[in-house]
């Protein structure tokens, strides 16, 4: 469950970008964001493009991404972002970097045959948020 942090980047930018849509489509959201990484629009979201997606949020060029950077990149604030970055820093280390990529990148491909689809995309990545929600939000 660690990796899905890049998407939900993109999910929350997207949500914060339209606060006027009522009922916000998870999964028509996850689909645009796929349409993000996939850079090179094969179809296929590549580990490069990941990589492309979540350098982008080094906002200092130190090379690490933070927990502020990255709640920055999705126009969020580190208390809302903070769970979710935890769960994609697969190593733990406090940045998001390569290996937390991988990890994501592993999880989103459900078939394991090294490509992540739309359609894996989505489904993966609406679990992902599921349980982070389920772990993280107040019940109503
Ligand atoms: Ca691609
Ligand atoms: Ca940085
Ligand atoms: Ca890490």
């Amino acid at each position: 469950m660690f990796v899905l942090a890049l998407v939900i980047c993109s999910v929350a930018v997207a949500v914060n970008a339209a606060p006027t849509q009522a009922p916000i489509d998870v999964k028509e959201r996850l689909k645009q964001s796929f349409k993000t990484i996939d850079a090179n629009g094969n179809g296929i979201a590549e580990f490069g493009e990941f990589q492309v997606l979540v350098k982008g949020f080094d906002a200092n060029q130190d090379g690490k991404i933070t927990l502020e950077e990255y709640a920055a990149a999705v126009h969020s604030d580190v208390a809302t972002m903070g769970p979710i970055f935890h769960a994609i820093d697969a190593n733990h280390n406090n940045s998001l970097d390569d290996f937390d990529v991988k990890f994501a990148v592993n999880m989103f491909d459900s078939d394991n045959n090294g490509q992540v689809t739309q359609d894996e995309f989505v489904l993966e990545y609406s679990k992902f948020i599921a349980k982070i929600m389920a772990n993280t939000m107040p019940k109503v």
